[in-house]
């Protein structure tokens, strides 16, 4: 996991998120730090689900589902500086997430993926486009993504892209290539 974050950062990733489904607080803790120690200041880190192990493993900041602390919830153990965000599925959600103090949203799946388990329904590009309609905050589109789709999801509204699979085959040619489509 160190050498792949490592390898992205090289080819001029910004922001990672850690996802850990399967490990207990004390290995996410450790790994956070791990990471943390490795990429020191180079990359913006971003704690999945948990607001107190994003403290501890000294992250920029943490990203809550509709299952985890809810937004304002994560904010008050971040504090003010740190990045919150927020995953949502449907306009409704949306909305909501757009009147917290969320840094950025992300919306999806956009296509279907096979990283998440029990993912949402899909959302597709008609779903970026209304998400983009309604928030002007920073939107990130989640699944299913890769260098094929990349820029459709950017013409739909996205301002970014979170993305596992494509990037997890081919880790350094995937980011180089979703870089230009950024670009
Ligand atoms: N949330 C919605 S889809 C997804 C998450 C965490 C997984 C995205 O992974 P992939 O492999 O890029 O589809
Ligand atoms: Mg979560």
């Amino acid at each position: 996991m160190l050498a792949a974050a490592e390898e992205l950062r090289a080819c001029g990733v910004s922001l990672l998120q850690y996802r850990n489904k399967s490990g207990d607080a004390r290995q996410i803790l450790e790994q956070g730090r791990a990471l943390k120690a490795r990429l020191a200041d180079s990359v913006r880190l971003i704690m999945n689900d948990r607001a107190d192990l994003c403290l501890a493993s000294g992250f920029d900041g943490v990203h809550v589902g509709q299952d985890d602390l809810s937004p304002e919830g994560a904010r008050r153990v971040i504090g003010p500086d740190l990045w919150l965000g927020v995953s949502t599925h449907n306009p409704e959600q949306l909305r909501e997430a757009d009147a917290t103090t969320a840094d950025y949203l992300a919306i999806g799946p956009v296509f279907a993926t096979s990283s998440k388990d029990k993912p949402d329904p899909v959302v597709g590009l008609e779903g970026v486009r209304r998400a983009r309609a309604l928030t002007r905050r920073p939107l990130v589109a989640i699944g299913g993504i890769t260098r094929e789709n990349g820029r459709a999801v950017i013409e739909a509204g996205a301002d970014t892209v979170a993305v596992i699979s494509d990037l997890t085959r081919e880790p350094h040619k995937s980011a180089e290539e979703f870089l230009r489509i950024l670009g």
